[in-house]
This record gives structure tokens, C-alpha cells and sequence, in this order.
């Protein structure tokens, strides 16, 4: 196979993964501003998301967002998702928007609290259990805003006893996902702040505790990549959650602030041999102002292209420059990937999977938007807490 047949072959089997509440309005503390035809309720939301598979077809599968998606019958979600082409993924859970959270959820001070964060938490394997996902996604806002507020070291205590249980209560072919988040919304300490504490907890939990990278929880100016290759190296990168900043957990599309930090990203993905299922490429993202369907289907476009730019490095003239000493012929070797037009290759990639070249237009052109927007009238459009 020459090296293009085997990074369109690849690039066939890419597989990312749509955020639920990115379909629904969501804003700043500002100000959220509504769009016309936004889903009501999770259903919904699995058709918009059902559109962005149809159209791209390496969007297959949903995160779920608990309680934001909660419903009677899981399973049932489940099927209605398969019905539409789509699976559910991962179940994110939410330990951060009840009033008992305020001084934190599984590092609160008071065990009553911690038992219901964990409670949460259980809650959310059974569901695993009824939707067939197989990860955990755990994101904690749990921190302090002043020195003295509470014991750091006492925190991190409570953080493994919690994580603990969890983690025994997880099935055959399940995994807990850990996410870390430098800040916000404590500010003096946060008790899962960066990869290294989120690593440590996971290796003491055992192999099936991973850690996720949000690519927009980091200090301006990390090393992204750098952190990708470690974690890649210690077996321990379970998945991403692909969002741009400009300046923090901006979550805007992924690939518009710094297209050449997602190249790099996964080129590390692709050099630590990370392009497989055992890693999860989910999106968290929110659009604020821009429209929400064509807002993911970008996304996602960028997702790949990036991808197929890391799959053309001419990573045995990339060896050889590197062992040789030759940086400016490393760095030109890199480059050269990063600025191929991949544009066209995507566009083959895409009539030899039987769709159409252009995602977005044939989007525009099928009328799902003007038609959400005149069906769902009515009711409580979903938003970013609701
Ligand atoms: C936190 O900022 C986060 O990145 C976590 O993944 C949450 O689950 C998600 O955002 C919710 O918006
Ligand atoms: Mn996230």
C-alpha cells in the first residue's frame, strides 16, 4: 500500500465523537443567545447529531451529559440512537451545579456530600450499563478560592477514596476517564488541575482509570503535545475532549484558534501509535453565536484534516533528519505535512465512502436546518445547565 492508500485507508476509520450539549443553546454569564430549531430534549438532540455523521460519516457516536440528558428509559435513548445511525458514548457526569456543591462535590469536607457525588457517579455506570457506553467521563469543579480554606492534602484523600469506589463498580470493558481543568471555577487551588495529578490518580486506580485531555484546560503557552506523548507513552491517554481557546476553556470550535497545535497534537497521536479505539476523540464544545449543526460539522472537518496532515509526515525522513542532527531538514519535513492542502485528499476520502465531497453545503442543501426550525416549535429548547 503506497503511504497515501494507507492514510486515506486510516483516515476511513476515524471516529469522532459529538457532545449532546453542544446541539443546545448555550452563552457566556453574559448572555445566551437561542437559535430557532434547537432540540427540546435529548432525542433531538441525537438527530442533529445523527446529521453530522450522515454528512461527515466519522462522527458516530454521542457523549451524554448527566443530568442534562437524563430520561426515563435508557436503553430505549439507545436504540432510538441506532435507529438514526448513531451510538451513544461516553456519559459525562455533572457534580458541580447543585447548591450541596459549593464547597465542592467528592472532595467536600462533609461525607454526607461525598456520598452523593459518588451516588452520582454509581448513577452514572448503571446508565453505562443501559446504553452499552463504555466510558466514564469524570470532570470535577471541585477546588478552593483562599489559602486556609480547606486541607489541600486532605482533598486529594477524599478525591482517591471516591474515585475508588467508582472504579470497583466499573464493568467488563469499561473505563473511568479522569479530565483535569487548571482552574475555574475555584481559583486557589483546584483539586484536578493538571495531567500529573490526574495521572497519579489513575495509576494508583488501576488500568482501566485514564486520563483526558481537554485541550482547552491548560496555562497559555503549555506544551500540548508534550503532554499527549507522555501520556501516550505511559498507556494512560483514554481520550480528548477537542475544543479552540483563545484565552481559556473558551470551548469554540477545535482547530479555528490554532490549526498547527491540533497538527501537533495529532502527530504525537499518531507517532505514539494513539489513532485507535482505545482512545476517545469526543468534542466539548459550545457555540455561542454561530450556528450549532454546521458549527460541529466544521469541527469535525478540522478533526480531520489535521489528522491527515499528521498521517503524511514522511515520518522516515523525519527519523533520519532527526538522527543526523538536522534540524532545519526535521522542522522542514513537519512543515511540509503541516502545509499540504489535505482538502482535496478529504474529498476523495469522502466519494469513496459514498458522500458527498462537501459536508457543509450538502448540509445547507438537504434543509434539516429550516426544517428543525419550523418543526420544534414550542416547549423548552435544551441549554447549556438545563
Ligand atoms: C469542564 O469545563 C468541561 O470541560 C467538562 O468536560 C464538563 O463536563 C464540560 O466542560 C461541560 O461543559
Ligand atoms: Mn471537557
Amino acid at each position: 500500500m503506497t503511504e497515501l492508500a494507507a492514510a486515506k485507508a486510516a483516515l476511513k476509520t476515524q471516529a469522532v465523537e459529538t457532545p449532546s450539549w453542544a446541539y443546545g443553546n448555550s452563552g457566556t454569564r453574559f448572555k445566551v443567545f437561542a437559535q430557532a430549531g434547537v432540540p427540546r430534549d435529548p432525542r433531538e438532540k441525537l438527530q442533529d447529531a445523527a446529521k453530522v455523521h450522515e454528512f461527515t460519516g466519522v462522527a458516530p457516536t454521542v457523549a451524554l451529559h448527566i443530568p442534562w440528558d437524563r430520561v426515563e428509559d435508557y436503553a430505549a435513548l439507545a436504540k432510538f440512537a441506532e435507529e438514526h445511525g448513531v451510538k451513544l458514548g461516553a456519559i459525562n457526569s455533572n457534580t458541580f451545579q447543585d447548591d450541596d456543591y459549593r464547597l465542592g462535590s467528592i472532595c467536600h469536607p462533609d461525607a454526607a456530600v461525598r456520598r452523593k457525588a459518588v451516588d452520582h457517579l454509581l448513577e452514572c455506570v448503571d446508565i453505562m450499563d443501559a446504553t452499552g457506553s463504555k466510558d466514564l467521563k469524570l470532570w470535577f469543579a471541585d477546588g478552593t478560592n483562599y489559602p486556609g480554606q480547606d486541607d489541600i492534602r486532605a482533598r486529594q484523600d477524599r478525591l482517591a477514596e471516591g474515585l475508588a469506589e467508582v472504579y470497583e463498580r466499573l464493568g467488563e470493558g469499561q473505563r473511568m476517564l479522569l479530565e483535569y481543568k487548571f482552574f475555574e471555577p475555584a481559583f486557589y487551588t483546584t483539586d484536578v488541575p493538571d495531567w500529573g495529578t490526574a495521572y497519579a490518580h489513575c495509576l494508583k486506580l488501576g488500568p482501566k482509570a485514564q486520563v483526558v485531555v481537554d485541550t482547552g484546560h491548560h496555562a497559555p503557552g503549555t506544551n500540548i503535545e508534550f503532554i499527549v506523548a507522555t501520556l501516550l507513552r505511559e498507556g494512560k491517554l483514554g481520550g480528548f475532549d477537542f475544543n479552540s481557546r483563545f484565552y481559556a476553556d473558551d470551548d469554540l470550535m477545535v482547530g479555528a484558534a490554532d490549526p498547527f497545535q491540533l497538527f501537533r497534537i495529532m502527530y504525537e497521536v499518531v507517532r505514539g501509535g494513539g489513532f485507535t479505539p482505545e482512545v476517545a476523540f469526543m468534542l466539548d464544545q459550545c457555540h455561542n453565536i454561530e450556528a450549532k449543526i454546521p458549527a460541529i460539522i466544521r469541527s469535525v472537518m478540522n478533526v480531520q484534516e489535521a489528522t491527515a496532515k499528521a498521517l503524511l509526515v514522511d515520518r522516515e525522513a523525519l527519523a533520519a533528519a532527526q538522527a543526523s542532527g538536522d534540524v532545519l531538514e526535521a522542522n522542514a519535513v513537519l512543515m511540509d505535512a503541516y502545509n499540504t492542502d489535505v482538502r482535496p485528499l478529504l474529498r476523495e476520502v469522502r466519494e469513496e465512502m459514498g458522500l458527498d465531497p462537501e459536508p457543509l453545503k450538502a448540509y445547507k442543501a438537504s434543509g434539516w436546518a429550516e426544517r428543525i426550525a419550523a418543526e420544534r416549535v414550542g416547549g423548552q429548547q435544551a441549554g447549556w445547565g438545563a
